[in-house]
């Protein structure tokens, strides 16, 4: 396997950039352009193209941690460090219950770990304590999606559709930052005569290229949406004919967007009826248009809503379930799509089947070998899991996810996570998480392992072992084997990807995202599979798989698509006299997530090296404050203090932190852990802040 070249898939974002790997004889290993692979064809951004270099961090864990009498986290070998997490989840559960163990998981996960990960949940500690870091990703437009049109895939078309459409609708997503290859999509959108809108409080490198940008205050999207629809309506701009053969609730969704004005919209989001009027106009003159989401418009405590919002504005223009036509959501992680359909949610069973029905239970409690009644049924939220650690919840396994920097109001989390009797992490580095544990175990990371990931056009792809692991880790397969056999389930949990694929494909059959169609050969073979791609009958040739979904049907069970009544509501949090000021969080392009990969590299630190506080010269005027002097940021919630950096490009009510740091520019210290009602969304993109300058 040495020296020669291995084609695989960038470890970060769900772009899943394809990507050529060669070890050198040094230890180091070379990343090279793949260009065969369609969806980047060859380009990376920074953080794929040095993501080999954290394989050889000197951060790098190499042998498992165990909490010494001291207090300490001291080297240990395996089984020990196996036995006292084995040891440490089953007192808890003798003691509290089932349920009073908890298990934590990552969308970064490929889709053997999600499976894996939810099937030792339920079957070995049969708990319905599991959640997962996408529940902070993209659960408000899957609950949207599912709403609307009866299925959750990130994107009903591929990418490669883009160029071709009339009009995207780019609504709280920044792909020059957060998925840089993707946007010579909307570039060569424009070049066919194509138009950009992009709807962001700031002006950024996306809305730089964007032919309207619209700049609505933070939480306000809902608003804009209906406004929008109000003017399709009183403009005669409905298909009619669409909404007659294709939609159900017109008459509702219609009436809520009548009771928006477009100056009622303005003094909402403060964009001006002119820029509403022109938006409408981009929108529908062309015969194909899109409306894509991502997190400004999701993570809200509305978010499920707001998005329902945008699909209506899709579905009375006719412009879902049509070639070059429809709504998608920009999913985030690695495998932020496959993450959220194989078991490791709380409400969910493998091949997006829901925890509630008594059919997917049967069915996978028999792929499992299991009784369906031994089955336990949905558990808490991602945030309402942390919220509940030390409480209710005494013991928790985290695979995936860093929540002491990512996760809402996390001085709280933090000291949740603290409280705990027992913690197990398994992770690369000693993360700000790993830190707090009893055991870490060092697990083997992205490139030194085989395993699917599902990217953001449902696309399912192999990710190629390439290099040899270093000594003393292991992969997470591997640990949940380990762990199972300490706790009496000996089989079912195998350490081979493709083993644990064969199982997720019986298991995912018949099921809303299934994968019985596709094995390792296939995707070894091309460029991906779409799901769904069901296993064809004993005679029949492989089903193709579904690059576009709901050309003739919707997947819901009048083929109908659903509009959504939806109104306009403030955030949870609103501005006042103590908290003057909007705070939204997001992302930088050289930093991934809470960090703890990307803050290892030194190209990427010098590129991005901490947080910082962006706002307006107004506000910086009337602060008092100058370029680079330290702000303290002030909510209810806590308090942090980062660098000002004054643009232009930011409303002047509003200032933006990026999340990517622990410590005392921790962008999460200070954000709302409201939720949104239905799909358990934090409201990261908005809570009420006071700003001054920290002498
Ligand atoms: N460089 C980099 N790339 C990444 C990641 C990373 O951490 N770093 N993470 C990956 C993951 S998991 C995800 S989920 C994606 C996220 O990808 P994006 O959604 O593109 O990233 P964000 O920066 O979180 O948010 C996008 C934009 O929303 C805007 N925004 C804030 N509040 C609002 C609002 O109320 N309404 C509207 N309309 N917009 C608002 C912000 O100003 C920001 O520019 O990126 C993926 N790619
Ligand atoms: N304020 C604010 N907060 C946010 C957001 C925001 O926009 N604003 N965005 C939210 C979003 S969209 C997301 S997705 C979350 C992400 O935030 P986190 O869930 O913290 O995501 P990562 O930092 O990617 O954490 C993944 C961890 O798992 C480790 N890891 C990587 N690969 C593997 C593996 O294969 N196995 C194991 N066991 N470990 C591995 C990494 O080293 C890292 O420590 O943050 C959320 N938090
Ligand atoms: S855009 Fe995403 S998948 Fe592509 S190289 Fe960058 S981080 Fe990796
Ligand atoms: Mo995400």
């Amino acid at each position: 396997m040495q020296n020669t070249v291995t084609p695989t898939h960038c470890p970060y974002c769900a772009l899943q950039c394809g990507m050529n790997l060669t070890p050198a004889a040094d230890g180091t290993v070379e990343v090279g352009e793949r260009a065969d692979f369609p969806v980047n064809r060859g380009a990376l951004c920074g953080k794929g193209r040095t993501a080999p270099q954290v394989l050889a961090s000197g951060a790098r864990l190499t042998s498992p941690l165990v909490r010494s009498d001291g207090g300490e986290l001291v080297p240990a070998g395996w089984d020990e460090a196996l036995d006292r997490i084995a040891g440490g989840l089953a007192r808890t559960r003798a003691e509290r219950g089932a349920d009073a163990v908890g298990v934590f998981g990552g969308g970064g996960l490929t889709n053997e770990k999600a499976y894996a990960l939810g099937k030792f949940a339920r079957v070995v500690l049969g708990t319905s304590q599991i959640d997962y870091n996408g529940r902070f990703c993209m659960s408000s437009a899957a609950a949207a999606g599912t709403k609307a049109f009866g299925l959750d895939r990130g994107l009903p078309f591929p990418l490669e559709d883009i160029p071709r459409t009339g009009c995207v609708i780019l609504v709280g997503s920044n792909p020059a930052e957060t998925m840089p290859p993707s946007l010579r999509y909307f570039t060569e959108l424009r070049e066919n005569g194509g138009t950009l809108i992009v709807v962001d409080p700031r002006r950024t490198r996306t809305a730089e290229q964007a032919d309207l940008h619209l700049a609505p205050r933070p939480g306000t999207d809902l608003a804009l949406a209906l406004g929008m629809l109000h003017l399709v309506v009183a403009e005669g701009r409905v298909d009619e004919r669409y909404v007659e053969e294709r939609t159900a609730g017109w008459e509702e969704a219609r009436a809520a967007a009548m009771a928006h004005w477009p100056e009622y919209v303005e003094r909402i989001t403060g964009v001006s009826v002119p820029e509403l009027r022109e938006a409408v106009r981009l929108f529908c003159a062309p015969e194909a248009a899109m409306v894509l989401t991502a997190r400004g418009p999701e993570q809200q405590a509305k978010g499920t809503d707001t998005v329902g919002a945008w699909i209506n504005l899709c579905l009375a223009t006719g412009r879902a379930g049509r070639p070059l036509s429809g709504y998608g959501c920009l999913t985030g992680q690695g495998n932020g799509q496959g993450g959220r359909e194989h078991g490791q949610k709380a409400d969910q069973l493998p091949g997006y089947r829901r925890l509630t029905d008594p059919a997917a239970r049967l069915h996978v409690a028999g792929v499992w070998g299991v009784d369906p009644d031994s089955l336990p049924g949905p558990g808490r939220s991602a945030y309402e899991l942390l919220d509940a650690l030390g409480t209710d919840v005494r013991a928790l396994l985290l695979m995936g996810s860093n929540p002491v920097v990512s996760a809402p109001r996390a001085a709280h989390v933090e000291e949740r996570i603290r409280s705990l009797d027992f913690l197990a992490v398994c992770d690369v580095v000693l993360s700000e998480t790993a830190a707090l544990a009893d055991v870490v175990l060092p697990v083997t990371q992205w490139a030194e392992e085989t395993g699917t990931t599902t990217n953001l056009e449902g696309r399912v792809l192999l990710r190629r072992r390439a290099v040899t692991p270093p000594d003393g880790v292991r992969g997470d397969l591997e640990v949940l084997h380990g762990l199972a056999d300490r706790l009496g389930v000996e089989k079912g949990f195998p350490t081979e990807p493709e083993e644990v694929f064969e199982e997720l494909r019986r298991a995912s059959a018949g099921g809303p995202a299934d994968y019985s169609g596709i094995d390792y050969r296939r995707l070894g073979e091309g460029n991906g599979v779409f799901w769904p791609c069901p296993a064809p009958g004993s005679e029949g040739p492989p089903h193709p798989g579904t690059p576009r979904l709901f050309l003739d049907r919707f997947a819901t069970g009048d083929g109908r698509a659903r509009f959504a009544a939806v109104a306009h509501r403030p955030s949870a949090e609103e501005p006042d006299e103590a908290y003057p000021v909007l705070l939204t969080t997001g992302r930088v392009l050289a930093q991934y997530q809470s960090g703890a990969q990307t803050r290892r590299v030194a190209e990427l630190n010098a590129a991005a090296p901490g947080p910082f506080v962006e706002l307006h010269p107004r506000l910086a005027a009337r602060l008092g404050a100058a370029e680079g002097d330290p702000l303290a940021v002030v909510s209810r919630r806590g308090r942090a203090v980062a660098p000002a950096r004054i643009t232009t490009g930011i409303r002047p009510d509003t200032v933006f932190m990026p999340f990517h740091w622990p410590g005392e520019g921790r962008a999460n210290t200070l954000t709302n852990p409201a939720l949104d009602p239905t799909s358990r969304m934090p409201e990261f993109k908005v809570c009420a802040v006071r700003v001054e300058v920290a002498r």
